[in-house]
């Protein structure tokens, strides 16, 4: 099949003129030279067809073939005063923490820090966030750094319900939870056994109902294997290296099974029955180059049988990896060979494939080809019939593989039909139709599969559509998440923001409504209705423990070298006007904001002893020092909090 020119008919912005001979010269020669030579090769079912994106690009040429509608500003516009229609909450990518937005607008209104450190609030600072994140013997942070790449939120019915989202930490293999009410991280669990942690996704049926025992589970897939145990004895031995598939309890958060996994795991996506989980391959060669992983010309998507992997480890068919306790059963190829009593099963999907998105009626999963210019469809229904060994062969499964372009890596629904792929080397969304695509691999000259393509700016990495991973996609919107945007925002040096383009998918034609500038560097992200989250903006004195609940019980407590400080704040006095410690005290200070009013925040700020942190209307947050600095230090409101903020301030005398 080729995409010819008028299928690829796109909606231009006389700006575009010229683009593509500027990618043409850097971002597609320098990215990606050897998959174009090496990655469009296996295609269709029979493989091998060449297509204009391999002797060009699909939509060269063709700026500004088609008028540009004309655009309702005004419908995307959010005038001063006014609220936006859907949170956006995303992940910070190498920042290390989660972004939140208001859509259409893109305003950012929260960032949340997760794996970072973060002088705003106080995180990595406050003994609180540092249990959370957890310390060494040493007393230091176990992590100062992180990589979030995937946002989700927990589920009930097929449904965001406003609870948690799980993001996950890539460089340190950690999943972390962040409650919505308050828009805090609550917990934090290292992945045993994981490295390159990349693909996260909760169950999508189970409600986390704190009354019954939650069933709701967390899925982790794992990208870069590793000698198990990674214990330095088996440096080089392939026959040792393999990748884990995590299982992780959504209301403890700790791991409940583990499954070894023959090749690697990218992103991960889940059923909404809740029987299978799965996650692409890109690298099932097992190469540890980058041109061993890209030797085969079909990697695969390998599907997880939910129901039998937590029956083989009740029946105790599990055995464990180094010192961890967590269960680990067998997934390898060798281990399913028999589909009534296989785990796992593996999908052949061409070349080097990406994202893995399912349908919102649970029906169809689309693996973009990343390396092929394809996205694979797969039957869950055919899915669940294999594991049943009505059909034999996996590749059965596969119910489309329509060529859509070059680079296909992220896709979204819109639940009426259509299908919306990110074209990371096109710089382009194309829009399909999923029946079509149906029609053509049952062999259907006719079937017109691509309906549409917009230009984005440039390289789109994620792109997913409004409530799109939900039971109630509402297709409104799709946003491209680009990973580069030279010449689209006023110049800031050599690091330039990633871009967020919002586009208008109510249409037929896809239309680019909203550029937004973001801080380097989201990866993923989730598009939500603005009912479905409620947040606190006080919090209740009685949450914690160590509480200061009245400015007459400020005092300092010794026991030994150890100096407790219970202090206060009310706007604009903290509850002790100085106190005196001796150099070399252990000093413990927990500061209750006291003040009932919303949006009224305190800061805290010693200066020269590093501590800087937030409390919140009626929170309590606590930090620990050694005093070993003789002097006068002016503890100082640092979040401006009314008329007399500058004057908010004690003194710590630290006695030579
Ligand atoms: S991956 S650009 Cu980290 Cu989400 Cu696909
Ligand atoms: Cu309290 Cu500023
Ligand atoms: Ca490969």
């Amino acid at each position: 099949m080729t995409i010819s020119k008028e299928e690829s008919g796109k909606t231009s912005t006389p700006q575009d003129t010229g683009r593509r001979r500027f990618l043409a010269s850097s971002a597609v020669a320098g990215l990606a030279g050897a998959s174009l030579s090496l990655g469009l090769a296996a295609c269709n079912k029979g493989g091998g067809e060449a297509t204009t994106a391999a002797t060009g690009n699909a939509g060269s040429g063709a700026s500004g073939a088609n008028a540009t509608p004309a655009i309702d500003w005004d419908k995307y516009e959010v005038h001063p005063g006014k609220l936006d229609t859907y949170y956006g909450f995303s992940s910070g990518g190498h920042s290390g923490d989660l972004r939140v937005h208001g859509l259409p607008s893109g305003r950012e209104i929260r960032r949340v820090p997760v794996f970072n450190v973060d002088c705003m609030s106080g995180w990595g600072i406050t003994n609180e966030s540092r249990k959370i994140i957890g310390t060494r013997p040493n007393g230091q942070l176990n992590y100062i750094t992180g990589d979030t790449h995937h946002v989700h939120m927990s589920y009930t019915d097929g449904v965001y319900d406003g609870r948690y989202i799980f993001v996950n930490d890539k460089i340190n293999a950690r999943v972390a939870r962040v409650r919505l009410d308050t828009m805090e991280c609550d917990a934090i669990t290292q992945l045993p056994n994981v490295q390159g942690f990349h693909g996260i996704f909760p169950d999508k049926r189970d409600p986390l109902d704190d009354k019954i025992n939650s069933t709701t589970r967390v899925f982790c897939g794992a990208e870069f294997h590793t000698p198990q145990p990674n214990d330095g004895r088996d440096l080089n031995d392939p026959k040792k290296y393999f990748c884990l598939f995590t299982c992780l309890d959504a209301k403890t958060m700790q791991p409940r099974w583990q499954v070894k996994v023959d090749g690697n795991m990218d992103l991960v996506a889940t059923s909404y029955d809740g029987k299978l989980a799965c996650s692409n391959q890109y690298n099932t060669e097992n190469g540890v180059h980058y041109e061993d992983m890209m030797s085969a010309e079909r990697d695969a998507c390998v599907f997880f049988n939910v129901a039998r992997i937590e029956a083989a480890v009740k029946a105790g068919k599990f055995f464990h990896i180094g010192n961890s306790t967590v269960p680990v059963v067998d997934g390898t190829h060798e281990a399913s060979a028999d589909p009534k009593t296989a785990l796992t099963c593996y999908v052949p999907v061409p070349k080097n494939p990406h994202g893995v998105n399912i349908s919102p009626d649970g029906k169809y999963y689309a693996c973009a080809g990343k390396l092929s210019p394809t996205a694979t469809v797969i039957s869950h229904e055919l899915m669940l019939k294999w594991f049943d060994g009505e059909i034999k062969d996996p590749r059965d499964a596969v119910v489309a593989e329509p060529e859509i372009g070059l680079g296909p890596l992220h896709t979204g629904f819109n639940g009426k039909g259509f299908v919306y792929t990110t074209l990371f080397l096109d710089s382009q969304i194309v829009k399909w139709d999923l029946a079509a695509a149906m029609k053509s691999y049952q062999g259907d000259k006719d079937a017109k599969v691509v309906v549409d393509r917009v230009d984005v700016h440039y390289q789109p990495g994620h792109g997913f559509t409004s409530m799109g991973e939900t039971r109630e996609p509402d297709g409104q919107f799709f946003i491209s998440d680009n990973k580069f945007s030279k010449d689209r925002y006023l110049p800031v040096g050599p690091l330039h923001p990633d871009s967020s383009q919002l586009i208008d998918i109510s249409g037929e034609k896809m239309v680019i409504v909203g550029d937004h500038p973001l801080y380097p560097e989201p990866h993923d992200s989730i598009m939500v209705r603005r009912d479905i989250i409620k947040t606190r903006q006080i919090y209740d004195l009685n949450e914690f423990p160590l509480a200061v609940k009245a400015m007459k019980d400020c005092r300092v407590e010794r026991q030994g070298r150890k100096v407790t400080v219970y202090l206060t704040s009310q706007a604009p006095v903290f509850g002790l006007r100085e106190w005196t410690v001796k150099k070399g005290d252990e000093v413990t200070i927990i500061l209750t904001n006291l003040d009932k009013v919303e949006d009224l925040t305190h800061g805290f700020a010693i200066p020269f002893y590093n501590i800087n942190f937030v409390v919140h209307p009626q929170q309590t947050q606590s930090v620990t020092f050694i005093a070993d600095k003789p002097g006068v230090y002016w503890c100082y409101c640092t979040n401006f909090c009314h008329a007399l903020h500058l004057e908010m301030r004690s003194r710590m005398l630290v006695q030579a």
